[in-house]
């Protein structure tokens, strides 16, 4: 062979690889619960978009989000490694710094070096600019282009947080220069009226928190003044995420790509479109189930026409389990009708018990993961370590340090064992170690029940130790009976801290 010819065919070989790697699309929900999608046994609402992935992939009984609350599970996700080990990595107040340091991998950077184009669109919630907090006026910086993402589009924090404004890569979208935006979590900035100030004004009630500066009618956490061009409508936030997924999907339909896609729903303030007022007669919160459902029929329609479903692995989930009255007034609790967000599982959001973070987990990829359901253990931060041995990419002893490969439990091959073992994380610090069919819930400090929420958190001065398989409720502790199983979950848990 010539040595041209070898080249040419060194240079088509690469291609073909490159073409062959599976474009991944992680859309990941906000507090959506173990029991609210018909495909985990809803019955007083219907979510077909998300059912159809279901019922053509893989759905799993037994996954898990890292912890009860958003921002360390989103943490855990992207750097493999479990947020507790870090402090600072709790719910994050809408001006904190990027709290993924920019000099160790991650999982998008894994992905970038694999060849991937990589995108965020929709919530962040993990910081950004350097200590501090961000120049919102300027270059924001770093943030998720500093930690593998070739392109974002952002809800910064949450919905219910300031500042309620796109950011686009680096920058705010259509900001004004001269009307700057000011953010403030201490004190009040500029003179815009405050949930707690002007109630009249609002039209949606808060329940608890959520008193400061009113954006659209909605009181937030954290004020805010100015940027008044560059503020997003509550009712459009579904609609344009779903817009810049398809954008990103359509732009790099040649390439691999990865899109994290963090959709608001189900999250406060729930401020369906007016296309799902009402349609779910269980209120906003299950209008916005419904308009979760659109988007992922959305993004599942422009795969399928530029033809790229069969060479992308969909992975659907939710960053932490249910919640009713998260702060507003939504009639999430009167207007329930018989529905079970948590399904047969007891807690909830912030919880160390099972419904904090088991949640739906779906995986679909036609023609290559057989369709039906397994029982296999998965947490989130094992998809770090799976996507890459799917892409071949060594790690190093640094990287993805509690991240299992899972590969096999992801693409069907094994459906009933999975991970040996699983840790959750609550949110007071909590950790429960579930293993076989034993679950440990170490002692913690704190209220039995969240008085907002009306969550059962798991806090006990006691130490827990459930049987799921005979007690999946958790409801009759079998520590005092149990001194072998219990030593062995103590020891386990220990040695995980201390790793
Ligand atoms: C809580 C907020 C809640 C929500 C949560 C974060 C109040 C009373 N409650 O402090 O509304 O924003 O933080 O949710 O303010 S998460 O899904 O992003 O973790
Ligand atoms: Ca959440």
């Amino acid at each position: 062979m010539k040595i041209f010819q070898f080249f040419a065919f060194v240079l088509l070989w690469n291609i073909a690889q490159a073409q062959q790697k599976p474009n991944i699309v992680f859309i990941y929900t906000d507090d959506l619960g173990y029991g609210d999608l018909s495909c985990y046994g809803a019955n007083k609402i219907s979510t077909p978009n998300i059912d159809a992935l279901a019922n053509n992939g893989l759905r799993f009984t037994s996954a898990f989000a890292t912890s009860s609350t958003c921002t360390p599970s989103r943490f855990s996700l992207m750097t493999g490694k479990y947020a507790w080990r870090k402090s600072g990595t709790d719910i994050a107040p809408g001006d904190a710094a990027l709290l993924i340091p920019t000099n160790i991998n991650t999982m998008p950077k894994m992905l970038q070096k694999a060849g991937y184009k990589t995108g965020a669109i929709g919530k962040w919630h993990l910081g950004l600019g350097p200590k501090g907090g961000p120049d919102w006026n300027g270059e924001i910086k770093p943030g998720p282009l500093e930690i593998g993402f070739d392109y974002c589009f952002l809800i910064p924090a949450t919905a219910d947080r300031v500042p309620t404004v796109y950011m686009e890569n680096r920058r705010i979208v259509n900001l004004d220069s001269k009307d700057p935006i000011q953010v403030n979590y201490q004190h009040k900035v500029g003179n815009e009226p405050t949930g707690e100030e002007n109630p009249e004004l609002l039209k949606m009630k808060l329940s608890e928190g959520h008193a400061q500066t009113i954006v659209n009618g909605i009181s937030r956490i954290g004020y805010m003044t100015g940027g008044h061009a560059a503020r997003w409508k509550d009712e459009d936030l579904a609609i344009d995420i779903t817009n810049k997924s398809i954008e990103f999907i359509e732009k790099n339909k040649s390439n691999p790509f990865f899109l994290y896609l963090a959709t608001n729903d189900i999250h406060v303030p729930r401020s369906p479109n007016e296309q799902f007022i009402g349609k779910s007669g269980l209120g906003p919160r299950g209008d916005v189930i419904l308009q979760l459902d659109w988007t992922v029929g959305k993004v599942v329609e422009a795969l399928d026409s530029l033809g790229l479903s069969e060479n992308t692995l969909i992975i659907f989930s939710s960053d932490n389990g249910p919640v009713l009255d998260d702060g507003y007034a939504d009639f999430a609790n009167e207007m329930l009708n018989g529905h079970k967000p948590a399904g047969i599982y007891k807690g909830g959001k912030y919880s160390a018990y099972d419904a904090g973070t088991r949640v739906p987990f779906i995986a679909y990829w036609p023609g290559k993961i057989k369709p039906g359901v397994s029982t296999a253990k998965i947490s989130q931060v094992d998809l770090y370590a799976s996507f890459a041995a799917m892409n071949k990419q060594m790690l190093s002893s640094d990287d993805a340090p509690d991240s299992f490969n899972l590969q096999d439990v992801l693409l069907g091959k094994d459906r009933k064992k999975g991970r040996r073992y699983i840790v959750q994380h609550a949110l007071n610090g909590t950790l429960s170690l579930l293993k076989e069919n034993w679950k440990y819930i170490e002692p913690a400090e704190g209220p039995k029940v969240q008085r907002v929420t009306n969550i059962e958190l798991g806090n006990s001065s006691v130490p827990q130790l459930f049987n799921l398989k005979a007690d999946p409720k958790e409801e009759h502790n079998s520590y005092d009976d149990q001194p072998k199983i219990r030593k062995q979950m103590e020891g386990l848990l220990k040695r995980i801290k201390e790793q």
